[in-house]
């Protein structure tokens, strides 16, 4: 046959069409069959994504409706109420689903499975961040936005000077929380006081007076220990993992606290799955509040809109070309069919300008949308929302670059280099070091010698930069957990949660039973000498 038809082309030919005909025969059909049950079934199941994508829309319209209106900032913090509600919503939520995710997600799976998919998720997070601090260098040579001068930019104020090293101590310090409750509310931070010491020797254009004749006093400063208010995530995800991994081997034992937490985290996911029937309307209020209240774009310098444009392209790159390639290549599935399942974190993600609150939604549209397993999403969302920050890392190397260039300050290689290092290091720390966003940024200008009190020149545009960054960084990790999933497929077959829920089912119906099937499968698991009791 296949031999006949590649002999007669016209024959193909025909085939082909006849093929095309019965086709768009049978759309046709299907066209006509397309009832009013089947339109109301598709808005039903897309009335999310529908009603957000039209709160972005009403948002921006109401937004710039009432600008002229020039609202007083009581009036603009009433106006966006609404939207902090849905902020505090979110943010309640994240504590316990981040624990009960992550204790979890580590206990379904034995230690090398969680391992290798720890590995596999590591490996895919540094290489996502390093490609996304590579195309925001290329893209702040190429654009090259910092023509010119400074002197269009007026806002210059004093910041903060930080030291790099008690930043890095600080974010180990985090990972070890002395006090699990308050690593909920604070994080460690090293504050600075002034004190007096006593030297004998002198010391070179410092403030010093003098004191007697055998030698003078010097006011140092020292580091004291402090903290600022903050959730510890990273703390948090230290001891989360930890226990789970524990709690996991323990078998029999550990099934209480297994059962707990998992039960915590269904409870959990029922309060987002009500959340989110509220979360258009929050959305539209942040996003029109923001809209209100920022100040007139017209006044933007130029340098300033081409710096915006450089972002945006950067990001636009890395979360439409990069990402999705990424995803396509590893798994050989549409991108975008993906992507358009996660859309209504997206959208969360721009409203709320942090990936952290957004991690309950990103949870929801993962698992439930794009239908990626629990063990793996309770794994790696927590994980990746903690150090994962593609968008933050990019941006961050492309506004060092910037500022260099205003100042007209030439960098050789070594110290782009460095910029992408100390770049990658920020994002990954980030979550662990305290007020981190200024924080951060200061120290990669400090590592190659810039300014730091440039950095006010883009304080005026990063809300707005701050919230596609975070779309870009929700979109880092979701894509993470998709690839991390086809990855892991063999350990995750090898414990099917069907397997599992099988056995809970027939828990609650013939506990004996149920008991002994259980057990029969931890048998077949476990090497023999761990099978002792
Ligand atoms: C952006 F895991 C969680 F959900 F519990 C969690 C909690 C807190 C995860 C992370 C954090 C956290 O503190 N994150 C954090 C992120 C802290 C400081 C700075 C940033 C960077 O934020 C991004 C940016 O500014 O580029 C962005 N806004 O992804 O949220």
């Amino acid at each position: 046959m296949a031999q006949s038809s590649r002999d007669n082309p016209q024959r193909t030919q025909r085939g082909f069409y006849h093929r095309i005909q019965a086709r768009s025969l049978q759309a046709k059909k299907r066209v006509q069959n397309i009832s009013k049950d089947d339109m109301k079934g598709f808005f039903v199941r897309n009335a999310f994504v529908i009603l957000t994508v039209a709160a972005v829309i009403i948002g921006i319209i109401l937004g710039f409706a009432l600008r002229p209106y020039k609202m007083s900032y009581r009036d603009v913090k009433f106006f966006s109420f609404p939207g902090e509600l849905l902020m505090r919503m979110l943010q309640m939520l994240v504590m316990p689903l981040l624990v009960s995710s992550l204790i979890t997600g580590m206990a379904a799976l034995d230690s090398r499975a969680s391992g290798k998919m720890g590995v596999r998720a590591v490996v895919y997070y540094t290489t996502t961040t390093i490609i996304a601090v590579i195309i925001g260098i290329v893209m702040v040579l190429i654009i090259h936005p910092g023509k010119g001068s400074k002197d269009e930019f007026t806002k210059v104020q004093k910041v903060e000077q930080v030291s790099p090293a008690d930043a890095f101590l600080d974010l180990i310090r985090n990972m070890f929380p002395p006090n699990l409750v308050e690593a909920c509310t604070k994080q460690y931070k090293t504050h600075y006081a002034k004190k007096v010491v006593h030297v004998t020797m002198t010391v070179n254009e410092t403030i010093f007076a003098l004191n007697d004749s055998r030698g003078i006093t010097q006011e140092e400063m020292i580091p004291v220990p402090g903290s600022v208010n903050g959730i510890n995530a990273l703390g948090l995800v230290v001891f989360s993992m930890c226990f789970g991994l524990i709690i996991g081997n323990m078998r029999e034992q550990g099934q209480a606290l297994k059962d707990f937490f998992d039960c915590l985290n269904e409870a959990i996911m029922r309060l987002v799955a009500i959340i989110m029937w509220y979360a258009p309307i929050g959305i539209l209020f942040l996003i029109a509040g923001k809209i209100v209240e920022m100040d007139d774009i017209t006044t933007m310098g130029g340098q300033l809109g081409m710096y915006t444009v450089t972002v945006i392209s950067g990001l636009l790159v890395h979360a439409i070309i990069v990402l999705p390639m990424l995803y396509f290549i590893v798994t050989r599935k549409n991108p975008f069919v993906f992507i358009a399942g996660l859309l209504q974190a997206l959208i969360t993600a721009l409203g709320t300008s942090s990936s952290s609150a957004t991690l309950p939604i990103t949870f929801k549209c993962l698992e439930e949308n794009n239908n990626v397993d629990k063990r793996v999403t309770r794994f790696v969302l927590p994980v990746g929302a903690t150090i994962n920050m593609d968008g933050t890392a990019l941006y961050e190397a492309l506004a060092a670059i910037f500022i260099a260039q205003v100042n007209d300050y030439d960098l050789n290689f070594g110290q782009i280099l460095t910029i992408s290092i100390t770049a990658t290091a920020a994002s990954i720390g980030a979550a662990g070091i305290p007020q981190a966003g200024l924080v951060t940024m200061i120290i990669v200008l400090t590592s190659v010698g810039l300014p730091t009190d440039d950095i006010t020149l883009i304080i005026a545009v990063d809300w707005f930069l701050d919230r596609l960054r975070t779309v870009t960084n929700v979109l880092g990790d979701s894509i993470g957990a998709g690839i991390v999933e086809h990855l892991s497929q063999h350990e995750l077959k090898k414990k099917d949660p069907e397997v599992c829920t099988t056995v809970m089912e027939v828990t609650d119906k013939k506990p004996y039973h149920a008991i002994s099937l259980e057990n029969d499968y931890e048998n077949e698991r476990l090497p023999d000498s761990d099978t002792k009791m």
